[in-house]
């Protein structure tokens, strides 16, 4: 049985990342408006990759017999700028994200949780290749600028990313 402060760490964490996913989504349909459609297949993506995220985690929770306590999800903004922006923007986010991760496990640790510490570590990698994936993108981003045909080139590649 888990622990009553591990629960409710994981069910924060879980809201975290079902607000990752709608952070996501509202990005993507922000850079559909301006015709960017590759990144926003991207940024849709990623919203999908978001809930498996907080999927994962719930029926983690539940193989534990702990109560999934589900929260409500901040609005996420409707703007968000140049591109460059919005994708320096999911990079402090997943920052943000790993450093939530880290406390998790942190806390999994300290309660001697072992169960919850190795599920985490997979949480742990992930946000390692998060970060890495949205800070490659940042500094293609960045190299290119948004004037010339570059970013349409980027475009195109974030539209070949696969569906989840
Ligand atoms: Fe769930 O990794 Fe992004 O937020």
């Amino acid at each position: 049985m888990i622990s009553l402060t591990m629960q409710n760490a994981l069910n924060a964490q879980i809201n975290a990342e079902q607000a990752s996913a709608q952070l996501y989504l509202a990005m993507s349909a922000h850079c559909d408006g301006k015709s960017f459609k590759g990144f926003a297949h991207w940024l849709k993506v990623q919203a999908s990759e978001e809930t498996m995220h907080a999927n994962k985690l719930i029926d983690f929770l539940l193989d534990r017999g702990g109560k999934l306590e589900l929260r409500a999800i901040p609005a996420p903004p409707t703007e968000f700028g140049s591109i460059t922006q919005v994708l320096e923007a999911t990079l402090a986010h997943e920052k943000g994200i790993t450093a939530k991760i880290n406390a998790l496990f942190e806390l999994a640790r300290s309660e001697k949780d072992y169960a919850s510490e190795i599920a985490l570590q997979w949480y742990v990698a992930e946000q390692v290749e998060e970060e890495a994936n949205v800070g490659q993108i940042v500094d293609h981003l960045r190299a290119v600028g948004e004037q010339g045909g570059g970013i349409w080139y980027l475009d195109s590649k974030m539209g070949k990313r696969a569906l989840v």
